[in-house]
């Protein structure tokens, strides 16, 4: 039995579950091909990811057990009903994060909209007792995992879309890689 942080046992029957923003298919689509590109006209060697996987993170939950995965609704039907507004998301410029390893699409003026929504969940999340991490918020859009590179391409034009919902995901690790799987999704004020 692994056992978290706070010496909590890990059953095998837990989840790993956060709360992030999909793209939609325009996006996707361009995010997608800009993954492609990373690995035809650069030195960047590393995992892409899949364009269906790629996300924004709101917040990271973590490892629960199933039977939490009712409060975490709870939680965003309240901060859904508490008129939580939406927004526009511009993806700038492809990054390199070194120590981590990973490329990512760099949001280029965060919206004030996704910060409230953020810290709306933190403090949900904290309230209902969840534990956490207490790193910064930084958002950024993976787009290849133990990466080393050497150049990054330039984004000929900006990759934008407006944000109209978020979602509660489950991710579920296959021989395949990362699958993931939408718990619960919870639309934004027009
Ligand atoms: P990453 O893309 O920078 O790895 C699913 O794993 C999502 O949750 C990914 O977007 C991932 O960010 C993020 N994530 C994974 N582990 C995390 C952690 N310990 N803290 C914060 N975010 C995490």
């Amino acid at each position: 039995m692994m056992r978290t942080k706070d010496n909590t046992e890990i059953g095998r029957r837990t989840v790993r579950v956060f709360f992030a923003i999909w793209p939609d298919s325009k996006a996707q689509r361009q995010l997608g091909g800009l993954v492609k590109r990373l690995r035809l006209e650069t030195l960047c060697g590393g995992r892409k990811t899949k364009a269906e996987n790629i996300h924004l993170t709101l917040v990271f939950v973590g490892e629960v057990h199933p039977d939490k995965l009712e409060i975490l609704c709870r939680v965003a039907s309240g901060i859904r009903d508490s008129g939580a507004h939406a927004f526009d998301l511009v993806v700038e410029k492809i990054c390199y994060w070194k120590h981590k390893g990973i490329v990512y699409g760099e949001i280029g003026r965060i919206p004030q909209e996704l910060m409230n929504l953020v810290a709306a969940l933190q403090d949900g999340l904290s309230d209902a007792g969840f534990s956490l991490e207490q790193r910064a918020y930084r958002p950024h859009i993976t787009l290849m995992r133990n990466a080393s590179c050497q150049t990054l391409p330039e984004l000929m034009e900006p990759i934008a879309w407006r944000v109209r919902e978020w979602a509660l995901v489950k991710s579920e690790q296959t021989s395949d890689g990362s699958v993931y799987v939408p718990v619960g999704r919870w639309s934004l004020d027009s």
